[in-house]
């Protein structure tokens, strides 16, 4: 599957720029494309430049809204955001459009940080403007939630969150939810260091983008997990996974024979790894909640046996019983066991849901302090007028 990314604002560019770099992998080790044109998108110069891997040149590290900003972001503000990526979103639609290998993608994804102003702002209104001009590509979101203690110093994050997340909700055909939390706490010593967070979220999409665009006969599996399949997955609010076990330990343990012990601890070997993989999704949820699943398994293709795909289906199968299912298998690992999961359309996720019911609490409480205000104002100009006025 080919994607072109756009990021916006300076996480989703971050983000898109570690996109641009999975695909220099994916040609360098497999001479394969999976992405068709990566871009980034900001109200601010000094981010732009801050990118390493996305082409230097103005048609690939757009600024927008240079007016109004001069070039300096918009200070949290999303609504300014948003208003600036309407303004601007023929500069970014017809830069995308006439890169050289546009026609080859099968889908968009924009990415952004729900909590800043630019990228918050910007992500649901292109992705309605390419929506309208694209009728047959689907635009996918993959929007990333703030640390806690962000929300914790900020009220501007909760809204910004909230109407980020609703807005791209009514126009995406998927949201790929990431928490940046999630990651903190993974391995502390990464906690604070976004770039190695980063390698982590875009991790899971290299397989996965990989297995359908392979050419050559020995490394096409049994099972081709190709667009169509992913496509039909990604709907509504999304999460994803990827987990590995090293399989150099298997050959020593059973040099030279192939017997059912080694078959066994195969089986093992690739559960081990889907446990990792969802323990390890973008964010917490109830996989019960979702309708839609997907699971890749990537290891040596004398690893990959039928026990091991049906111990993985039920897994998933029981984990969540009312999703559809789609599998596949790609023989392309060398000394490891890789799964790739997706869980899709999940009709509850707690922690949107909260965020949703913090920013209309304090969207109410922000009313209740401006109506204060107002009677306040109402009543010095009542009585401001049996002063005498020296003018
Ligand atoms: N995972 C990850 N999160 C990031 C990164 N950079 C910023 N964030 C998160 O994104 C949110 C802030 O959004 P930014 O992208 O910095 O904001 P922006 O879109 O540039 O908007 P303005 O600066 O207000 O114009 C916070 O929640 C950060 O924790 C990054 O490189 N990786
Ligand atoms: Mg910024």
């Amino acid at each position: 599957m080919k994607l072109v990314v756009v990021g916006f604002g300076q996480c989703g560019g971050r983000i898109s720029d570690e996109f641009a770099r999975l695909n220099a992998r994916a040609r360098s080790i497999r001479g394969l494309d999976i992405i068709t044109g990566a871009y980034a998108v900001n109200t601010d110069i000094a981010d732009l430049s801050g990118l390493h891997t996305i082409k230097s040149n103005y048609q690939h590290r757009i600024l927008i809204g240079s007016r109004k900003t001069g070039g300096h972001g918009v200070g949290k503000i999303n609504e300014l955001g948003a208003e600036i990526a309407r303004e601007d979103a023929d500069k970014v639609v017809e830069t995308i459009r006439s890169a050289k290998r546009f026609a080859e993608t099968d889908a968009f994804l924009m990415i952004a940080g729900a909590a800043g102003g630019t990228g918050s702002g910007a992500i649901s209104v292109m992705t309605q403007q390419i929506k309208e001009r694209y009728v047959d590509k689907p635009i996918y979101n993959l929007i990333v939630l703030p640390f806690e203690h962000e929300e914790a110093t900020e009220d501007r994050t909760v809204y910004n969150v909230a109407t980020c997340l609703k807005s791209s909700y009514l126009v995406a055909d998927a949201i790929f939810l990431v928490d940046n939390q999630r990651y903190a706490m993974k391995d502390s010593p990464i906690s604070s260091n976004l770039a190695k967070i980063n390698a982590l979220i875009v991790q899971p999409f290299f397989n996965l983008l990989c297995a359908g665009e392979e050419k050559k006969s020995k490394y096409i599996g049994a099972k081709i997990l190709d667009a169509g399949d992913i496509i039909q997955t990604l709907v509504g609010w999304t999460t994803l996974g990827f987990g590995r076990s090293k399989s150099s330990l298997l050959k020593s343990l059973f040099e030279g024979g192939r017997d059912f012990r080694m078959k066994a601890s195969e089986t093992q070997k690739g559960v081990q790894a889907l446990d990792e993989a969802v323990s390890g999704l973008s964010i917490k949820c109830n996989p019960l909640d979702s309708k839609r699943a997907l699971y890749l398994v990537s290891a040596p293709a004398k690893e990959i046996n039928v026990d091991l795909i049906k111990e993985l289906g039920t897994y998933i199968k029981n984990m969540a019983p009312e999703a559809i299912i789609r599998s596949g298998d790609y023989p392309r690992e060398k000394g490891a066991m890789d799964v790739t999961i997706v869980l899709s359309e999940m009709h509850d996720v707690e922690k949107v849901r909260n965020f949703f019911t913090r920013a209309i609490n304090l969207i109410a409480e922000l009313k209740k302090r401006q109506e204060g205000l107002v009677s306040t104002q109402r009543g010095i100009d009542i009585t401001i007028k049996d002063i005498p006025s020296l003018l």
